[in-house]
């Protein structure tokens, strides 16, 4: 196999099909090894890259993971304090609306420190892209309960499993964000495969085009797993999510052009 790789022939530039995106600073990740964020920020970078929006886009990063953000995405970022993403997202597009304006933010600081942030900035239909990575744990820190654990899911703080009835239930935002009417396009994709993290692409693209037209917000779930504060190797959490996180977080739009794809299957997810 590496002897066929070695052919110069192979090496050849017509021969190429696909390479890393030069927007992505070429600089090891510090992800864990089988972690989505990469994926996701190669998957963005990608969109900003073929839109040639690069000089006019500002990223906003969150606490969590994904803090270092800006160390590898080639674009202008700001990082918010935890939770504080989508009212920092807000201001910029304000001063500046010709830019392409957008967050990356884990589900513990969207859903839990920066709720009320996320659900004011959707509400006030703010013309910005929300990219929203829900590994149902609070990775960075050790693995704690975040409001989108799963019932009975084990994390640092929940060693017996999530207990509705002391914990309350898993929070499913992007529902309820979907019915503010500041709230144009929502999805809810995965990188877990090829093909999934070519649909999580286009949704990321959908978003950028939405904000261009300055429609409301665009807003991206993606399902992604914590293998590390899961306590999995990648190839079992990838599985686990499988089987565990899309049942109950499940993929596809939720709402497109400011209408619910199908009220009624909302309701239903809820
Ligand atoms: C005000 C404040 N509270 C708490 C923390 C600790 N903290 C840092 S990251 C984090 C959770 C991040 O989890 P999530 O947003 O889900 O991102 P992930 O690491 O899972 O991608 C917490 C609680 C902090 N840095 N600042
Ligand atoms: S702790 Fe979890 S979310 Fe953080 S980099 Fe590792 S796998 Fe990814
Ligand atoms: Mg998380």
């Amino acid at each position: 196999m590496e002897e066929m790789f070695a052919k110069p022939e192979i090496r050849k530039p017509e021969n190429i099909v696909y390479k890393k995106t030069g927007l992505m600073v070429d600089r090891p990740l510090s992800y864990c090894p089988g972690c989505g964020h990469g994926t996701v920020h190669r998957m963005l970078m990608e969109v900003i890259e073929e839109m040639d929006i690069q000089g006019n886009t500002i990223g906003v990063s969150p606490v969590g993971c994904s803090v270092l953000a800006y160390d590898f995405l080639d674009i202008d970022m700001l990082g918010a304090a935890h939770g504080r993403a989508p009212a920092l997202a807000t201001a910029i597009k304000r001063l500046w609306p010709g830019r392409f304006v957008f967050t990356y933010q884990g589900d513990g600081d969207l859903a839990a420190i920066g709720t009320a942030e996320t659900i004011h900035a959707c509400n006030r239909g703010e013309n910005i892209t929300i990219i929203f990575i829900n590994n149902g744990i609070y990775g960075m820190t050790g693995g704690q309960m975040a409001p989108t654990t799963l019932e009975g899911m084990r994390t640092a703080t929940s060693p017996y499993g999530r207990d509705i009835a002391t914990m309350g239930y898993p929070l499913k935002i992007t529902e309820l964000i979907a019915h503010l009417p500041g709230v144009n396009y929502v999805t809810r994709q995965s990188v877990h495969t090829p093909v999934n993290a070519r649909r999580t692409k286009k949704a990321i693209r959908k978003a950028f085009e939405i904000q261009k037209e300055k429609k409301g917000v665009g807003f991206i779930e993606v399902v992604s797993n914590c293998n590390s504060g899961w306590k999995m190797t990648p190839v079992q959490a990838n599985k686990w999510m499988e089987e565990n996180m899309f049942p109950f977080y499940p993929l596809g739009d939720i709402k497109v052009d400011g209408k619910l794809v199908d009220p009624k299957v909302v309701a239903e997810k809820e």
